[in-house]
């Protein structure tokens, strides 16, 4: 910066306003900051400054000399206070700017290898695509979806299905019981034929009869883990109570089932079997997929895998729901989830479905 002098010119020097403009020009240009455009104002229009100066000895000149300077100066100060203000103008508009740079945050800037790559986009777990597709079968096939409860008492789970305290069937259902209410109360659901019970009590209470329900849900048993065992599974629950309905029936619709859901090439049975809750009883079961009927590890070598119990809804279940077993009739199933998706897509330790390995999950 260059500020022009501030000292006095003798009284007789004649006043050269276009020297002190420039002089000013130059000084107003050269300053870099608001503080120096601020000096510089102060030395070249503030009052001690030539101008000021030159202004104040037009008081001892002649009338048309005075007039003739009197003009210069003005017009001098009109010049000079323009280029002020402006420098200060665009000096204020640079500062803000150089603020307003640092304060910014790049919110695009990228470090490789700083930020993680977006997530992978998931997809429903196996054992959940086989619930909906095995749901969506019998939907299709004029069934309504229903739900229940995890934790059930003793009533729903085993004393409603026939099997009262100490009932050897209930051995069968290697049992999980929680630490709620009387000893042995409370259990973890081992099955989903609980479901039907509540189904049949609404409807009971309704008169919500007939029922055509599926009640797929989440069931656990005590058992040791092998390749056609989990000890938290699924299972999807099968209800009919109507009119006249008999054993073909219940045939029939297992092997509609099997063919929607396995295709036309499978091969199935039905075998006779024991539940406490269903008379007659029988398993449902299909040629292993693993070995095509030749026997594997995971068939136990006999070919076979069975899916699901079946049958015929007991008298004394109806009776304990209050249903006239005179005049309904019903039959009852229930497949294991976690094994129809086994069988369908051919996998030969049923583990893998809890094992949470990406490069198995991701093929379905
Ligand atoms: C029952 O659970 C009966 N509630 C089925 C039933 C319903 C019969 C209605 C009659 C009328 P079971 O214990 O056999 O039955 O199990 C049925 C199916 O569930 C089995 O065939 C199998 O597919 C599946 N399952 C049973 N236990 C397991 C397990 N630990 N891991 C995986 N799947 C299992």
């Amino acid at each position: 910066m260059t500020a022009p002098s501030d000292t006095e010119a003798p009284d007789n020097d004649p006043v050269d306003t276009d020297s002190l403009l420039s002089t000013a020009q130059a000084a107003i240009a050269g300053a870099r900051s608001i503080e120096e455009i601020r000096q510089v104002a102060a030395s070249v229009s503030g009052k001690r400054s030539p101008l000021a100066e030159a202004s104040r000895r037009l008081g001892a000149l002649e009338p048309a000399a005075r007039k003739a300077l009197g003009q210069q100066i003005h017009q001098a100060r009109t010049a000079i206070d323009g280029l002020l203000e402006q420098r200060r103008n665009d000096l204020e508009r640079e500062e803000r700017s150089r603020q307003m740079a640092e304060a910014r945050m790049d919110l695009t800037e990228f470090i490789p290898g700083s930020i993680p790559a977006p997530a992978a986009r998931g997809h429903l777990h196996l054992v959940s695509q086989t619930r909906d597709s095995l749901e969506d079968v019998f939907v299709g096939m004029g069934f309504e979806a229903a739900e229940g409860p995890e934790i059930e008492t003793d009533w729903f789970n085993f004393g409603a299905l026939n099997m009262p305290p100490a009932h050897p069937a209930r051995s069968m259902f290697d049992t999980f019981y929680l630490n709620l209410g009387p000893p042995e109360s409370t259990v973890l659901r081992t099955h989903t034929s609980p479901v039907q019970i509540h189904l049949m009590e609404e409807a009971v209470a309704s008169g919500g009869l007939p029922i055509h329900a599926v009640m797929p849900g989440r069931a656990y048993r005590h058992e040791t883990e092998d390749a056609r065992h989990l000890a938290v599974f699924h299972q999807i629950e099968g209800l009919v109570v109507d009119k006249g309905i008999t054993f073909a029936d219940l045939a029939g619709t297992i092997q509609v089932f099997t063919t929607a859901y396995f295709g036309p090439d499978i091969h199935s049975r039905l075998r006779p079997a024991y539940f406490p809750f269903t008379e007659p009883s029988a398993e449902f079961e299909v040629t292993c997929t693993i070995c095509h009927g030749e026997g594997c590890r995971t068939c136990s070598q006999t070919g076979w895998i069975e899916l699901g119990g079946c049958g015929m809804v007991d008298p004394a279940v109806f009776d304990a729901v209050g249903i006239d077993a005179d005049e309904w009739t019903g039959f009852a199933f229930g497949f294991g989830i976690d094994r129809c998706a086994q069988m369908r897509h051919q996998i030969a330790d049923m583990r893998a479905l809890t094992e949470n390995d990406l490069r198995f999950l991701r093929q379905f």
